[in-house]
Order: C-alpha cells, then structure tokens, then sequence
C-alpha cells in the first residue's frame, strides 16, 4: 500500500524541482507572496557583493507571456540600470555576448529595466522591442526586485528573437551588479503549461 502511495505521490509532483520549470503569473510589485513554492533557480552566499547588490536568490518563472525574475539580496538597495539580467535565448555561446566575461552566449541584455540586444562582438546591439521590461516594482530600496519579461520581445542581435524556441525551450540566465562584484548564472527551462500533461512527463 505504502509503494502505490509513493507511487501516486509521484506522478503529481510537477517538474519545478528537478527541471527547474516554474509556471506562475506573478505581479511585480516586490510582494513576494506570489512566489510561494518556487524553488529558487539559483543561490549565492553573503558578504560578496561589493557596493552593489548582494545576491542571496534568484527565482524564475513564466507563464505564455512572460518570464518572470525575482533577485533576491541580503542588502536592501535600489533597482538602477547598472544591474544586468543576461538572457542566452537559444542557451548557446555561439550566438551572444560573454557578459561579465562568463561562460554565457548573451543574446539579451536587460540593463535594470531596459532591454537591449547583444552580439558576440557587442555588450549592446541596440534596442529591443518591447524596449523595456513589461513591468517591474518596487519603485523603493529593497531586498527583493520582481520583473516581468516578456517572451515576444525581439532583438537586433545574432539571434532575432529573444526566446527562439519559446514554451518547453532552455535558456541560459545570469544576473550581475556592475556597482559591485557579484554575479551569478545558470539554466532555466520554460515551462509548457500548468497542465497535467506536464505533471505526467515525470515518469
Ligand atoms: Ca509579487
Ligand atoms: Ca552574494
Ligand atoms: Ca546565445
């Protein structure tokens, strides 16, 4: 009896925790509440950062329109420009840029709330369209900035679109603070749906 538990326990658990695929629509208005059972994507020690923020956590999520990014920071600081969000859309080094000089093909590039696209050859390639987040919050000093990405946005970059391979796709992210010294990345795969068809890929 206890094994055909187990075994119906399992068949529910989502992929969040082994894959990293968090689907969830959050608000972005540094109420972290909505993030309630999302496992941090990334994690990072204290006492590094410099000047700049000092990165306790990353989060990510999506929903069909946008990834969402929670940097979380054991300083309370403002969310400025010189805070970059790297974003290896087709999570190659062929395409992109190497920001901070780390091991990442950068084909986006959000400066604080600005999105830029980037070339092997470029840290900013110009413009992209939405040319900014679709929103972000709090407007204060805090230990926790959300944002909100949107998965339409294109790019002027080795690659055109931000996410070229979209829902399911596995995109490489890094986030670091140019007034300081900490900077952190890994892998994200989006995920497809809430769906339980989802749920039953675990097997
Ligand atoms: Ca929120
Ligand atoms: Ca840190
Ligand atoms: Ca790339």
């Amino acid at each position: 009896m206890k094994k055909i538990l187990l075994a119906a326990i399992a068949t529910l658990l989502p992929l969040s925790a082994a894959h990293a695929q968090n689907w969830a629509t959050i608000t972005t208005d540094g109420d972290v509440n909505d993030w309630t059972g999302i496992t941090a994507l990334l994690t990072d020690v204290s006492g590094d950062g410099g000047a700049g923020r000092d990165i306790e956590a990353i989060y990510v999520a999506n929903d069909a329109s946008n990834l969402y990014v929670r940097i979380q920071s054991y300083n309370s600081i403002g969310f400025d420009g010189n805070e970059f969000i790297g974003i290896d859309g087709d999570n190659s080094t062929s395409t992109g840029f190497s920001l901070f000089g780390q091991a990442i093909g950068s084909d986006t590039l959000l400066a604080g709330a600005a999105v830029f696209g980037e070339t092997t050859a470029s840290f900013n390639s110009g413009a992209a369209t939405p040319a900014n987040v679709v929103n972000w919050g709090p407007f204060v000093a805090t230990t926790d900035v959300e944002l909100a990405f949107s998965l339409a946005t294109t790019i002027p970059g080795d690659i055109s679109s931000s996410i070229p391979g979209g829902l399911g796709s596995t995109i490489g992210i890094l986030y670091g603070d140019g007034d300081g010294s900490d900077v952190i990345l890994g892998t994200y795969t989006l995920a497809s749906s809430s769906s339980v068809s989802d749920w039953m890929t675990l097997e």
